[in-house]
């Protein structure tokens, strides 16, 4: 019923409805049209009651406010419930603050970030209007040495709706960015708890650049957005959507059906890594190495250059004589 409320204000397009209309035509009381509303507002939709005039939905953020988001995804668990920020400096922060609080498949998006961050303390840069910033809260019963294929999943889920939206040639930069024509487009962080070996929560943070023009000087050489590399500009919303969807897919197949097969083949097929000459960087060691081969567990097997095979679970990589994009 609160989806239908919501859909009524948006459709009226900022315009007042009275509780006595919306009670008519969704056949419930006026009561119950003032405790939906009143759930909505707690859920921060910007909902402006005036007595004698009804109800009126405050307009929305280019449309990647929470209410846009939540009217338009249409998945099982993962953005049941969106929590939208104009500004907010990590959502991965914000995500850990509430996470005991929330549930599984919440999610936290911000329109820009002011201490955006990535792996090992780096920094992500997110401006406003120009990408997704977002943070998906898990709390999936699996060991806590699988957390790591979630971040798989996700890679794979951008790749693919990326390519399909944006008409590109994304590729999966192992194990946790998606790059095109060799620079960086997305990067996804992930951050896990648990207790005697089996997760307690992960949060998959994922920031992808959408329609930045340009890049500064420290950043220009790596970095690189899907306006810039399709010279479109893309819907956030819509990309959204389509991230959302297919990671719900592969999620459910990973942590119900305990299957990665269709994870394997997405990470082998849009690698950006099989077959290239790579550094591994490890604390302060450099390996030298060529990718051999995505495992069946998602881990990167590689052949170091004195041929003897090592394989990763985690790590920095980057292509010998490309620039290094981490
Ligand atoms: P990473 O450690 O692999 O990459 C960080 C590095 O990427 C930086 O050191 C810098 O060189 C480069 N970089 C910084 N900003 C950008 C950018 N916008 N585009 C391309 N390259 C950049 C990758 O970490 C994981 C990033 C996750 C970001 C999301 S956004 C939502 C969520 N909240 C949050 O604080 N982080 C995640």
């Amino acid at each position: 019923m609160k989806k239908q409320i919501l859909k009524e204000l948006y459709e009226s397009k900022g315009e007042y409805v009275s509780g006595e209309k919306l009670s008519q035509k969704l056949g419930i009381s006026r009561t119950a049209v003032w405790k939906n509303i009143a759930c909505l507002k707690e859920e921060g939709h910007t909902i402006e009651s005036v007595r004698k005039r009804g109800y009126c939905l405050l307009s929305s953020t280019l449309g990647l406010s929470q209410t846009d988001l939540q009217l338009s995804i249409n998945t099982k668990e993962i953005g049941k419930k969106i929590i939208y920020f104009d500004e907010i400096d990590s959502t991965n922060n914000f995500a850990k603050k509430i996470v005991n609080k929330e549930e599984h498949g919440t999610i936290v998006i911000a329109n820009s970030q002011t201490a955006g961050r990535g792996r090992r303390g780096r920094n992500w840069l997110s401006p406003q209007n120009e990408g997704l910033w977002m943070s998906i809260i898990l709390k999936p019963k699996i060991p806590s040495t699988e957390a790591s294929k979630v971040t798989q999943i996700a890679a794979v889920a951008i790749c693919q709706a990326t390519r399909e939206l944006c008409k590109c040639e994304a590729l999966i930069k192992w194990p946790n960015d998606i790059v095109i024509n060799g620079k960086k487009t997305c990067g996804i962080l992930t951050e896990m708890a648990g207790e005697l070996g089996e997760v307690n929560y992960i949060i998959v943070g994922i920031g992808i650049n959408v329609n930045t023009k340009r890049f500064n000087e420290e950043l220009g050489g790596v970095a690189t957005s899907l306006l810039i590399e399709t010279e479109k500009e893309i819907g956030r919303r819509d990309l959204f959507i389509m991230v959302i969807e297919k990671f719900e897919k592969h999620y459910q197949n990973f942590v119900v059906e305990n299957s990665l097969e269709g994870i394997i083949s997405g990470l082998r097929k849009y690698s950006a890594l099989l077959g290239k000459k790579i550094v591994v960087l490890r604390k302060n060691e450099k390996i030298y190495a060529i990718a051999k081969d995505i495992t069946v567990d998602g881990g990167l097997m590689i052949k170091m250059d004195d041929n003897k095979e090592m394989l990763l679970n985690s790590g920095d990589v980057s292509i010998r004589g490309e620039n290094n994009y981490i």
